[in-house]
């Protein structure tokens, strides 16, 4: 795939808006309509406020070719659309409008999305032509319900839908994520039996009675022929759902899914109507949630990375929102999250119900053990009640078939919020906007150095000439005639504590990791240590020893080696430490580690198991990031002494997604592979991940199960049936107008 892409690759991000014709497009004879100029205005206004305009490169828009068009639509689809270009006749817009559902032509409709579906198309050509690193198209109107020759949704053509036909007509695998609250069904039927492009949507779904209430977006809808498994319905059948319920979707699912697909180029139908205060998601996402988003998927497809906007409809929290997520998409690393919770009882089911589905297609999904059903039992009612650990998945489609041949009201189709509604949203929004923290410190990296009398430890360390050249501008400590490396180590960390750099950076061979996470520990109260090794005769340091953690910290240690990985929790816990054994307590000056501690290499030492990275993406999604979202560190600390070559993409990767965590106070101790993500460079393809060793999946889910009684973020490792249901056609392919 390589050679498909230019060597040299631009590291700006891209931005397409037009202030002319996309504020034009409007409803005439609904002032209330939500598809509204003022979206675009309020999310560019905000851009500007938080200055990240003029960090991007502005790409022209431009509109689409007919030729484009008609890779996805027909050209009667056309014709209609060009029909009501510059049209002055208002009722007869409207009678045509009111032939599809929830849409409305203005004179200036068809233009401008023609300049929506080029400036789309215009968009991923800049990412695949390394133009532009990745990119935004803040567009109107959106896209994804469009289909061949449908107008639906307030969508004419499908954008994201003919970047993607670009995208594979250019020979390469495309990843489509649709977080848009509405399921994207005009792009999941543009793509069903396509190997070539995966679909994975999020949608508020309430067992079909939630527009548009297909059959076909429910999650045994897996895709179909060559397609199969690559079709990703998550539905939510409730409304509510939080940062924890996306992001567990994302770690549970989505992230493991996309790197065992590995995409060539990713494209995200970027809606804004899960935000908290939206009336049509009645969902309670947070903006900065949608940075944590956004940053997971840039660590995909070297940062091939288009975001597409769709809809999203309460202007503060859609402009708050759609800034962070162009923010990400600059590097910046995404605002702290509070501690999250584990998701609500109703995803996680669904998410129980996706990997029934899915677990035949998926190499990762074999960390879920199966059971065998009960004749008559599963899918629905009768037959012997499941075991406390097993899973049934259900299908209950409470939807209505599409009225053939309907006309659908062409005013009041938008959902209005009460003023008291109103002004309690505007209120939590503005408190939440108060409590995110995007403040950016100077400097993007601290670097502790060590003189250059020493002999071996850190000279050298730093290797490549374009790590070099990335590391100018850099904070520098250390380094002075009689400094040991333990004092770098000490100033990175208070660097990056007062904030004074992002992140810091440590060459060093044998870090003495306890001395690094007890300086910590004496000026924060949480912290994550991840203890990343590459051998598996490397004995972990008995950190509970070590780390005298004290009684208001909190502090988490995970070794990973060859082995297996190991969770030490250094928290202190007056009643427990009351409760140690008298043979054990006099070793102890910290508290809780007998409480949670999985000696797994112990448990299981057995020489074939090792952390491929097929294993450790899972370990990676599955255990360390729920885990470290939940434990909401101030600081991350990661040791990775001596990557070899094989392992540091594999490095890169996690260096990436420990930047999420802390406002990307992140120090990295160890092996200079993990510096260009720690600048906020994407990390590069891992290799081809290959079917997953079943002894390390094994080690791993006795682990989930272990820690998850301690850390209810992680999953619960329910059992799902072995024979899963069906993957199986949409009920209806007939147009939905
Ligand atoms: N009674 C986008 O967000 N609602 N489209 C129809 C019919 C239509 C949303 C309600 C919502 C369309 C791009
Ligand atoms: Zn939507």
């Amino acid at each position: 795939m390589d050679d498909l892409f230019p060597a040299v690759r631009s590291v700006a991000t891209g931005l397409l808006y037009d202030e002319e014709l996309m504020l034009q497009h409007r409803c005439l004879w609904d002032p209330e309509f939500e598809e509204c100029p003022e979206r675009l205005r309020s999310v560019l206004e905000r851009c500007r406020e938080l200055g990240l305009m003029e960090r991007c490169e502005r790409l022209p828009c431009r509109p689409a070719t007919e030729a484009e068009l008609l890779m996805f639509h027909t050209q009667s689809h056309l014709s209609t659309a060009a029909g009501t270009s510059g049209c002055r006749d208002v009722e007869a817009l409207q009678q045509l409008s009111s032939k599809y559902d929830t849409v409305f032509f203005h004179p200036s409709t068809y233009k401008a999305a023609l300049l929506s579906a080029g400036s789309t198309l215009s968009l991923v050509d800049a990412v695949i032509d390394g133009t532009v690193r990745n990119g935004m198209a803040i567009i109107r109107p959106p896209g994804h319900h469009a289909g061949p020759s449908e107008f639906n949704g307030y969508c004419y053509f499908n954008n994201v839908a003919l970047a993607a036909l670009r995208a594979a007509q250019r020979r390469l695998k495309v990843l489509i994520v649709d977080w848009d609250v509405h399921h994207g069904q005009g792009t999941q039927r543009a793509f069903y039996d396509d190997d070539r492009v995966m679909y994975f949507s999020v949608h508020r779904y309430e067992h079909g009675e939630f527009w548009p209430g297909l059959r076909e977006g429910e999650y045994d809808c897996v895709g179909d022929g060559p397609g199969l498994g690559l079709n990703w319905n998550v539905p939510l059948n409730g409304t509510g759902m939080e940062d924890q319920d996306y992001l567990a979707i994302w770690h549970r699912l989505l992230l493991p899914a996309a790197y065992e697909f590995a995409p060539d180029v990713v494209l995200v139908s970027a809606g804004y109507d899960a935000a908290l205060g939206c009336p049509q998601g009645e969902m309670r996402v947070s903006p900065a949630c949608f940075a944590h988003l956004t940053h997971s998927l840039m660590s995909l497809a070297s940062g091939r990375l288009a975001v597409v906007l769709e809809g999203g409809y309460c202007l503060s929290s859609l402009a708050e929102s759609a800034a962070l997520t162009l923010r990400a998409l600059l590097g910046d690393p995404p605002p702290p999250l509070p501690a999250l919770l584990p998701p609500c009882d109703s995803v996680e089911e669904t998410i129980l119900n996706v990997v029934s589905s899915q677990r035949r297609s998926w190499g990762f999904l074999t960390l879920y053990d199966t059971y065998h059903p009960a004749p008559g039992g599963g899918g629905g009612g009768g037959g012997a009640a499941a075991a406390p650990d097993q899973h049934i998945p259900v299908v209950e489609y409470r939807g209505d078939p599409p009225p053939a041949d309907a006309t659908y009201p062409t005013i009041g189709a938008c959902p209005v919020q009460s003023e008291e509604e109103k002004e309690r949203y505007r209120r939590e929004l503005d408190q939440l906007r108060e409590d995110t923290d995007l403040t950016v410190a100077p400097c993007r990296l601290v670097v502790a150095k060590t003189h250059h009398h020493h002999p071996n430890p850190m000279n050298g360390v730093i290797r490549s000439e374009s790590v070099a050249a990335l590391m100018q501008g850099c904070l520098e400590v250390g380094g002075g005639a009689d400094a040991c490396q333990e004092d770098g180590i000490t100033e990175a960390i208070d660097a990056v504590l007062e904030d004074r750099a992002v992140a810091g950076f440590c060459a060093c061979i044998e870090p003495d990791g306890p001395a690094a996470a007890r300086h910590a520990l004496s000026r924060c109260q949480r912290l994550l240590v991840v203890d990343w090794r590459d051998s598996p005769l490397c004995v972990a340091p008995d950190w509970g020893l070590m780390v005298p953690c004290p009684s208001d910290a909190e502090a988490v240690v995970l070794t990973i080696s060859g082995g297996g990985c190991e969770v030490v929790n250094l928290h202190h816990d007056q009643k427990t430490t009351a409760e140690l054994s008298p043979t054990v307590e006099p070793l102890l000056s910290w508290a809780g580690a007998d409480r949670i501690r999985t000696p797994l290499m112990l448990e299981s030492p057995s020489p074939d198991v090792s952390w491929e990275s097929g294993e450790a993406v899972a370990l990676l999604t599955q255990l360390l990031l729920p885990l470290a979202y939940q434990l909401c560190p101030q600081l991350v600390l990661l040791l990775a002494p001596a990557v070899p070559p094989e392992s540091a993409a594999l490095a890169e990767h996690v260096t990436h997604h420990l930047r999420a965590l802390a406002g990307g106070r992140l120090v990295v101790i160890g092996s200079d592979a993990c510096l260009p993500p720690l600048l906020g460079r994407p990390p590069r393809p891992l290799p081809p991940l290959g079917a997953p060793s079943l002894a390390a999946l094994a080690n791993l889910r006795r682990a989930l199960r272990r820690q998850g009684q301690h850390w209810p973020a992680l999953a619960e490792m329910k059992r799902v049936p072995e024979t899963a249901l069906e993957g199986r056609k949409p009920s209806t392919y007939e147009p939905f107008h």
